[in-house]
């Protein structure tokens, strides 16, 4: 594991302007007496609040150069945290009020005074006013996660920013990265890990077991301290591996008491633990399906293990045949979950929540919102996102993942009340963490912005994705207004300037096999994983409407239905996602699919030359390692930008022999 690493967003470069210094001269709390008074109060209110101090203490010497003086008790003190009697402020909720030069965060648990105090350095990190700031901040949803696919030999599943922070060598790792990691998250509102890969791989089999317990122990109450709960991916066939029996049949009594034995003995020795996450019978998991039982069947085993000791199970739907035949038509991909899960809605168990991903094939550049959102009306659910750029760029390209995010939680489903908008159906977010050891974390600097936005935008998703970004910018890069402008361009225009120059119209997929990275318009054209455009020199997309293709169009409700059912009435954007159509078939832009094709290509490469530019322009102005590494990667996208401009374009005009109506170059 390196052993170097960087502060990103919690760097706290000195201000110039210390007009506000004085608040921060000293701190003092009520927390103690509270905690005592509170029988309900974790071991690690303390460790909450302790926390706090300490980061008030770090951002005064760092922000302003000055020593932050700890009081005793309120009275004293400038900077005073109050916890006190108001459940309007939930567990997490706090405000914040300045007044006579008195800055107090008031909170009713450790966990909301944690919150305050980052949410008054962030924005005297950011160069904002706290002077006669009233501020009333209440997380909009529950559960703010993080999935890391780390495995146990130190290797991360679609990490692009090195190696795992969390295990090396089968081993679980705890040093001060650690506690940096848990600054990080606390800092951005997030509440929830899950450490290793969905797919369980050799020694994290065991986290469940003995050999896991002292560190796993040891980890959860570090992350207490920041208010994270840790959480663990399950093997569904443990039961065979580690415990010797002949089968894992959720129905089978044997397999059930192994499963609460060994929750008991974990939790016995972890009761910090958060629960399990679960990836069953997908792409070579194990999971019910082999006993001819159902996901609700296995879901609700490990649900009815984790009740008495208070853990929940989530469950993942990113369920679906991965052993397809290209020939065959009739079986469409993106139904899958759907159809394994809609018909179980209400079977679940009131600790189970199906962890749901944004999309029904896999976090493409486009797609529609999955359709289980708005249909699952008795079912708790999570949102799964991903930050890790696996089709987005890998964090060599540039792509601020805020505002697709948004869009998605923003979606009509117009399934009817309570379940309109995707973030109204769901309990929360879990993202695929995009981090790792490099020093910077996200192996792309502006990557950050992702991770920052991610838990911002859990914690508050009518944040607009421009204010995310200036956020991030002023924290983790620069204060100077022109800089901070021409960063925010780069990330506000960088999804749409990757969507241009890669799979268009919302076919997807047009990625290298297996690593997923850079074009290969045919890579999965007649392979197993049921990703296809179907493109010859007439046609390309595939036809999911209800009269005439798959169905899947049908899945939705009201407006989206007739839009997605209707040629004529499908967004641009997914026309090649729902139907199969002639290149010369008119948009609602008024360009040819063909046309579109080209025209994106060619200026979705302009846009990156644009970003490049204006990256130049912020040299001097954002920290230099950054500037550097940040060119070079720019570098790289302008160069990788072409070759999928070119491999793309070439690739329709060799299939239809169509021209470009601008006559500009494209390769034989
Ligand atoms: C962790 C995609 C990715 C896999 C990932 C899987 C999942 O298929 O390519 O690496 O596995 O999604 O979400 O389970």
């Amino acid at each position: 594991m390196k052993n170097i690493w960087e502060q990103a967003w919690l760097s706290y470069p000195e201000l110039s302007d210390k007009t506000e210094q004085e608040l921060f001269s000293s701190v003092g709390t009520n927390a103690g007496e509270r905690i005592e008074e509170d029988k309900n109060m974790t071991g690690h209110a303390n460790d909450m609040v302790g926390h706090a101090m300490e980061e008030i203490c770090l951002a005064a010497e760092k922000l302003y150069g000055i020593t932050c003086e700890k009081k005793d008790g309120t009275e004293e003190a400038s900077l005073r945290l109050i916890l006190e009697e108001n459940d309007n402020l939930g567990e997490e909720g706090f405000t914040v009020t300045e007044a006579g030069k008195i800055l107090t965060i008031r909170a009713w648990k450790p966990a909301g005074l944690l919150y305050g105090a980052f949410y008054v350095i962030l924005c005297a990190a950011r160069g904002e006013r706290l002077t006669g700031i009233e501020k009333k901040e209440v997380p909009c949803k529950k559960l703010r996660m993080l999935n890391h696919w780390d495995n146990p030999d130190g290797s991360i599943e679609r990490g692009y920013s090195g190696n795992s922070f969390f295990f090396e060598e089968g081993k679980l790792i705890i040093n001060d990265r650690t506690k940096d990691y848990f600054r990080l998250l606390a800092s951005a509102g997030i509440n929830a890990i899950v450490i290793n890969n969905v797919n369980v791989k050799a020694e994290c089999i065991s986290l469940i077991a003995e050999p896991f317990y002292a560190k796993l122990k040891e980890l959860t109450e570090l992350a207490a301290g920041y208010a994270v709960k840790v959480y663990i991916c399950a093997d569904f066939a443990a039961p065979i591996v580690l415990g010797g029996l002949e089968t894992a049949d959720p129905l089978e009594p044997v397999v059930r008491e192994w499963w609460k034995k060994t929750v008991a003995a974990l939790y016995e020795h972890v009761p910090l633990l958060g629960g399990f996450l679960v990836k069953a019978d997908s792409e070579g998991r194990p999971g019910p399906f082999a006993y001819g039982r159902n996901h609700a069947d296995g879901a609700n085993m490990l649900g009815e293990a984790l009740e008495p000791v208070g853990g929940i199970v989530i469950w993942r739907c990113f369920v679906y045949n991965c052993e397809q035949d290209w020939r065959d038509q009739t079986v469409d991909r993106a139904r899958a979950a759907y159809d394994n899960f809609m018909p179980m809605d209400g079977a679940f168990r009131d600790n189970v929540l199906l962890q749901i991903k944004n999309g029904p094939i896999d976090f493409q550049v486009r797609e529609p919102v999955h359709p289980l959102f708005g249909s699952l009306k008795s079912t708790r659910q999570l949102l799964e996102l991903q930050i890790a750029q696996e089709y987005t760029g890998q964090q060599r390209h540039v792509f601020f993942l805020v505002p697709m995010w948004k869009e998605i939680m923003d979606f009509h489903t117009c399934a009817g009340k309570d379940f309109d908008t995707v973030k109204e159906c769901v309990e929360g977010m879990a993202g695929v963490s995009n981090t790792g050891d490099d020093p910077n974390w996200t192996g792309h600097d502006l990557a950050g912005a992702n991770l920052y936005g991610y838990g911002r935008l859990c914690w508050n998703p009518s944040l607009s994705a421009e204010q995310i970004a200036e956020e991030w910018i002023r924290l983790a890069l620069t204060r100077e207004t022109e800089a901070v402008g021409a960063v925010k361009e780069i990330l506000m225009t960088s999804p749409v300037a990757y969507e241009e120059y890669t799979a268009p119209l919302g076919v997807g997929f047009m990625v290298t096999p297996h690593d997923h990275y850079g074009p290969s318009v045919d890579g999965y054209e007649y392979d197993r994983w049921g990703t296809y455009h179907r493109a010859n020199h007439e046609k390309i997309g595939i036809d999911r409407t209800t009269a005439t293709g798959t169905g899947y169009a049908g899945l939705y409700f009201g407006e989206n239905k007739e839009k997605y059912e209707d040629v004529s009435l499908c967004p641009d954007e997914l026309l090649l996602f729902f139907h199969r159509v002639p290149y010369s078939h008119v948009l609602h832009s008024g360009e040819t699919v063909l046309q579109h094709i080209y025209n994106t290509h060619f200026h979705g490469v302009e846009l990156v030359d644009h970003l490049y530019e204006l990256w130049l322009s912020v040299e001097n102005k954002v920290p230099e390692e950054i500037f550097k590494r940040t060119k070079e990667r720019l570098e790289h996208q302008k160069m990788h930008s072409r070759e999928w401009r070119d491999q793309i374009n070439t690739y329709f005009w060799r299939m239809t022999m169509i021209p470009d109506e601008g006559g500009r170059k494209i390769y034989e």
